[in-house]
């Protein structure tokens, strides 16, 4: 079963443990080691911010950045790994304090673009045509700094940019309605699905629906997914999972909530993800206590319970389903589930 769905994640999943209030508590571990990982753990696709493999890209000139990415997917390929996206990190770099795309001052928008196209050719080096956009610090801390309306314009603008600069190119956005901002533009799948009609391709926007931002969105993971689903927009996803409204927590995925994760899993698996290709992506931080040799169990266990409620989501008796749902017998489908989950 395992071969049929095929999991990834990106390096900043294996962590040093600094939160806001304290340091490090784990050493770096080097990318290459990373990437010699990956198998063990039972993954086959690497996730990438465009420095994660061109480090220091700003300061190198396209034809560097290109040559380094070459070296990197040598890299994968040495390992027997793929790269499932790359993402542009837009949310360090002094000049996107206030926002990227949808920063008030021209010269940053037009480095954020700029670094975009960067991006799309460290991703058409990688060997992979999929970008995820998770819009960082595209929001505000009050309303009055920036023009909502104006802010979707200058998101498509650069989406438009990206789409024409690679026609191969398709855009998955990862929606989250705050952190860093108060309050983020496209916080949430709908938003997603909305602009990518704004946008000059629909059909090359769509979504990377992460449970934990969803969860921050006071929203249903799988019904999100659905929604997705139904629009043909669920390019990939961020599983892991998140205790109620508080800062983002990433936590292991279906440590919180076992039946949301099912019904995850369920909506997935019905509807065939990943046969398109789509990888299983995790999103997942392992917690700071955690020592340094056990510092990877967080993704080997999303990835474990991800595959044992399959075997769940496949053994659940289907006829009874219908049988309850016919009936409007929602308290006994209730039950059905909660035993079902409970292995009675
Ligand atoms: C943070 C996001 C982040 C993105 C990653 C890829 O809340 O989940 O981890 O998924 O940077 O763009
Ligand atoms: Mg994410």
């Amino acid at each position: 079963m395992a071969g049929e769905y095929r999991f990834s994640f990106g390096p900043w999943n294996i962590h040093e443990g600094a939160d806001p209030f304290g340091p490090a508590v784990r050493d770096s571990i080097e990318f290459g080691k990373k990437l010699k990982m990956y198998k063990k753990l039972g993954f086959d696709g690497v996730q990438f911010h465009d420095d994660d493999a061109v480090p220091g890209m700003d300061n190198l000139s396209s034809e560097q950045i290109v040559k380094k990415a070459k070296e990197v997917r040598n890299m994968l390929e040495s390992e027997g790994l793929i790269a499932e996206f790359v993402a542009p990190r837009l949310w360090e770099d002094a000049r996107t304090i206030d926002g990227a795309y949808t920063s008030n001052d021209p010269a940053s928008r037009e480095y954020a673009k700029e670094r975009s196209r960067r991006m799309l050719d460290i991703a058409n080096a990688l060997g992979t045509k999929l970008v995820v956009l998770w819009l960082a610090r595209e929001g505000t801390y009050i309303r009055e700094a920036k023009d909502s309306k104006v802010a979707v314009e200058r998101i498509v603008e650069a989406i438009n940019d990206m789409l024409s600069y690679n026609p191969e190119t398709k855009i998955a956005i990862e929606p989250k309605p705050n952190e860093p901002m108060d309050q983020s533009y496209i916080p949430t799948t709908g938003h997603a699905v909305a602009i990518s009609y704004l946008s000059n391709e629909p059909e090359r926007v769509g979504v990377n629906i992460e449970t934990a931002h969803v969860i921050l969105a006071g929203l249903d993971p799988s019904d999100e997914m659905g929604f997705a689903l139904a629009y043909d927009k669920l390019f990939t996803v961020h599983l892991n999972d998140q205790n109620g409204l508080k800062f983002d927590e990433d936590k292991a995925f279906g440590s919180v909530d076992l039946r949301r994760a099912f019904n995850q899993v369920r909506i997935l698996d019905k509807y065939d993800y990943g046969k398109g290709g789509e990888f299983v992506g995790l999103d997942v931080k392992a917690m700071r206590t955690q020592k340094q040799e056990v510092a990877t169990k967080h993704l080997v266990n999303s990835r474990t319970i991800f595959l044992r409620l399959v075997e769940l989501v496949r053994s659940l008796d289907k006829n009874k389903v219908e049988k309850l749902i016919s009936e409007r017998d929602y308290e006994e489908l209730d039950m059905l589930i909660i035993n079902h989950l409970m292995g009675k």
